[in-house]
């Protein structure tokens, strides 16, 4: 079976956890890109609410209610992917530019669920973590920062620059404090573990479900 379809996987288990009247947030990746034709394919009467216009618009196509996120302050679930999983569950995500703002709406989900291919579980996270920065006083951010490398991608949604942070990720928890404390950093791809409540992981056509 192919990560692709071990995504297609995940995604379906994911959408067993959705229920009629719910307020979903929907992740930004590939693996969601799998997640919503199912989403939608159960018919269901809920209101989601998108992390990227990429998601937005593959939702709204596919016929997902899409509302704004300030209609809601709350949601029952939600579900993303994640480019790496680290034994202790912390995450790094990001790979899709969309960090910032799936943080919010994982913070906001009373159940945040994590989907991802047998790729994504890693023995210690590492390479890099994408961070978002504010455009305004860029050159300053990154000489204090150091470690960055920006991306030749579009801003952010929200106007944000995107780079990737390449230093030492043996401690995640120090790392994340120390990248949201800089003045100049919208918001890094470090997930803390206290913030996940489900991962499913497809190994083949079998689903591993963390809680
Ligand atoms: O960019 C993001 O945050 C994505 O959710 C990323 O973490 C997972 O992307 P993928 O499903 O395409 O691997």
């Amino acid at each position: 079976m192919s990560s692709e379809d071990e995504k297609r996987t995940a995604a379906v288990a994911s959408v067993g956890l959705v229920e009629n009247g719910m307020t979903v947030g929907l992740g930004t990746g590939s693996t969601v890109a799998y997640l919503l034709p199912a989403l939608a394919a159960r018919g269901l009467d809920i209101r989601c609410v998108a992390t990227s216009p990429r998601t937005a618009t593959a939702a709204g196509e596919l016929g997902l209610r899409i509302v704004d996120f300030s209609e809601v302050d709350r949601f029952d679930i939600a579900i993303d992917g994640a480019d790496q999983i680290a034994p202790d569950g912390w995450l790094i995500k990001g790979g899709g530019a969309a960090h910032t703002r799936e943080k919010v709406v994982a913070n906001a989900a009373d159940r945040f669920v994590v989907i991802a291919d047998a790729s994504k579980p890693v023995d210690a996270l590492h390479g890099s973590v994408p961070v978002e920065l504010l455009a305004y006083g860029l050159s300053a951010t990154l000489r204090e920062l150091a470690h960055v490398v920006l991306r030749d991608v579009p801003r952010s949604p929200d106007g944000g620059v995107i780079g990737d942070y390449h230093g030492d990720l043996s401690d995640p928890a120090a790392l994340a404090a120390r990248l949201s404390a800089a003045p100049g950093l919208v918001d890094h791809g470090l997930f803390p573990p206290s913030m996940v409540n489900d991962v499913l992981i497809a190994r083949g056509s079998d689903v591993e479900h963390r809680v």
